[in-house]
């Protein structure tokens, strides 16, 4: 692994040009983890550190950001989903990377993402230390969408198969008038107020069902057309499924910088603090007044 040659520890870090260097390196890396999709669907032995089943391509991707993310001058620190400990890489920034986001969507072949958080912190950081969060969306075609600390918008990219990539909205925002919801978890363990709550957005003829079972589809499908995604709190899992500084605070800073709301259900997600870098937590994003009234829902709860 390279270390960082060029940060001197009496100078600042150019925060700008690592976090541009960082989604650069990202986005010139999607078409290879795409690519390298076929052929590596399958499970492999071991699991993740939250212990869950890995694929060959879920441990590709990963081993392909570590390496490049790694050689970018004043990144200090890589973390993945696929991996047990911080990598020290070198002295700056942090970046965490949830490298196949939905790969159990590799057998049927639907929608996956990668997702990249940038903290001016050691990890495990806090939601506030986050200076940009981006994902790549391996769709039908593959775009980018990315929000930066200093721009209060979010932009999308298309890339192309050779890596090169254009911008094709500079300042993306979550439409008023929602329209899709998506919830994870099996329905049999959700708490009783939030099946209220989802009845009541199902009984909205406004709202369409929309789940694909990667969260970066489903929140895509939200930041587009307006609407809530939630993987909640369980009666069997009370702090859910999905991790904290590999998707709960991107996402939540993604969908609060375009507009929208963010929750664990009483606070935004950029407040969760939690020590252990793989912790869990409920997460809901979407448009505010859906969040609002999810939090005022789950707020019933004993
Ligand atoms: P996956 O396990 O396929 O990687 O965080 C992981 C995740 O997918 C999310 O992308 C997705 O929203 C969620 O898990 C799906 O979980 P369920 O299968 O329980 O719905």
């Amino acid at each position: 692994m390279a270390t960082n040659k060029d940060s001197s520890p009496t100078e600042p870090a150019p925060t700008n040009t690592t976090v541009n260097a960082v989604l650069d390196t990202v986005a010139r890396s999607a078409p290879d983890i795409r690519n390298g999709l076929p052929g590596r669907r399958v499970a492999i032995e071991g699991t993740n550190p939250s212990g869950e089943s890995q694929k060959a391509a879920d441990v590709y991707a990963d081993e392909l950001l570590c390496e490049r993310i790694g050689e970018i001058p004043n990144v200090g620190e890589y973390a993945s989903e696929e991996r047990e400990s911080v990598v020290d890489v070198g002295s700056g920034l942090s970046v965490c990377v949830d490298p196949l986001d939905g790969s159990s969507n590799l057998e049927p072949n639907a929608a996956m993402g990668t997702i990249v958080a940038i903290y001016d912190a050691p990890l495990p950081a806090t939601g506030r230390d986050i200076v940009a969060a981006a994902y790549v969306l391996y769709g039908a075609t593959t775009t980018m969408i990315v929000a930066l600390e200093n721009k209060d918008t979010v932009a999308e990219y298309v890339i192309h198969p050779d890596g090169n990539y254009q911008i094709v909205q500079g300042e993306m925002t979550i439409p008023d008038g929602p329209s899709v919801y998506g919830f994870g978890g099996r329905v049999p363990y959700w708490v009783d107020e939030f099946k209220a709550y989802v009845e009541e957005i199902e009984s909205d003829p406004g709202m369409k069902l929309r789940y694909g079972g990667a969260m970066i589809g489903d929140v895509n499908q939200v930041l587009t057309y307006g609407g809530i995604f939630g993987y909640p709190t369980l009666t069997n899992a009370p702090e859910g499924k999905l991790r904290v500084q590999f998707e709960g605070y991107p996402v939540g800073y993604i969908l609060e910088t375009a507009g929208g709301a963010s929750s664990d259900g009483q606070q935004s997600l950029l407040d969760v603090e939690k020590d252990d870098l793989h912790a869990r937590t409920p997460v809901y994003v979407g448009n505010e007044s859906l969040i609002d009234d999810l939090e005022s829902a789950l707020a019933g709860r004993d």
